[in-house]
């Protein structure tokens, strides 16, 4: 069988052997496993293993859904959301399966507010998520799409996709980001946490504290270290965050010991400034990680 149903989610199965597991807890991916050169299947993303599964909290790791914030609310109609707002901390609905052949494997889920109360108490906008996940041979594609149900307000959102790829924190580089603006979060100041710096090194590490948000980047980008590598292309995603908390991760309560430093967050995201959708509209946000031996 290519997709499994369990009580927490779906595992997609592709016929060479990867597989993914989503949760439907805010439809996170919490597994992607890829072969290695010599065959042997290797988890791709870093999950803590103090991470909780259990929907009590968001999930530390994976692949979690940001919508419609992202960081603490900004936005007048975010007001009563959380950190990174509530798309990843809702249970979605698996709604079907949408490919299934040798190419790979793809399942649709759903949020959709209008039966759920706690969305309906806290949000005050129309919407419907649809996020298709597929597996093929060497790639994991996630496609966000939002949405907008109302036939009169225009819905304005930020949305990412906060990947924790698995990498070694102290060798790992991420390009081409050279030339690009950035808010720098790890800055004390909110002066200088709202002005942005100009990129100057060809190749970013995250040997420091790194918390950057690259603004209009260009939406494909090399992660590398020694003997292994991602490619991750966005579509509609314009911005990137880098994101790694070094020994800050110590307070994360959540986080492993030394959690930090086997993974580094490459996060595709529309999340300076909002996405504007009109009424009756419908946006994709995607991300497509591929391996690369
Ligand atoms: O995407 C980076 C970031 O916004 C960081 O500022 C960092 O705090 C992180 O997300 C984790 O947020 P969380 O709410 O999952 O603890």
């Amino acid at each position: 069988m290519p997709t499994e149903t369990t009580e927490r989610g779906i595992i997609l199965k592709h016929p060479n052997g990867p597989t993914t597991e989503i949760l439907y807890y805010g439809a996170t991916i919490i597994s992607w496993k890829v072969a290695d050169a010599s065959g042997q299947l290797q988890e791709r993303l870093f999950v803590s293993s103090k991470a909780y599964l259990d929907g009590s909290k968001p999930v530390r790791g994976g692949i979690p859904v940001v919508f419609p914030c992202f960081g603490p609310p900004t936005h007048p109609d975010h007001s009563k959301l959380p950190q990174h707002g509530f798309a990843r901390n809702e249970i979605w609905k698996f709604d079907s399966v949408v490919m299934d052949n040798s190419a790979g494997v793809a399942v649709r889920l759903v949020l959709d507010p209008t039966a759920n109360e706690n969305i309906k108490s806290i949000y005050p906008n129309q919407f419907r998520l649809t996020y298709v996940v597929t597996l093929s041979a060497h790639q994991l594609a996630t496609d966000l799409h939002v949405e907008n149900t109302s036939t009169t307000a225009t819905l304005e959102f930020q949305a990412l996709l906060h990947t924790y790829i698995r990498a070694p924190a102290d060798a790992v580089k991420v390009s081409p980001l050279q030339g690009l603006q950035y808010i720098d979060k790890t800055e004390a100041s909110e002066e200088a946490r709202a002005t942005p710096k100009t990129e100057i090194r060809n190749e970013v590490d995250v040997k420091v504290f790194t918390d950057s948000v690259y603004e209009n980047a260009p939406g494909k980008y090399h992660i590398t270290w020694p003997n292994g590598g991602l490619e991750v292309k966005a579509k509609n995603f314009k911005d990137l965050v880098i994101w790694n908390p070094q020994q800050e991760g110590q307070k994360i309560g959540d986080m492993e010991a030394d959690g930090w430093k086997n993974y580094i967050c490459v996060e595709p995201g529309y999340v300076r400034g909002f996405v504007k959708l009109e009424p009756q509209k419908q946006w994709l946000g995607q991300q497509v990680l591929t391996v690369v031996q």
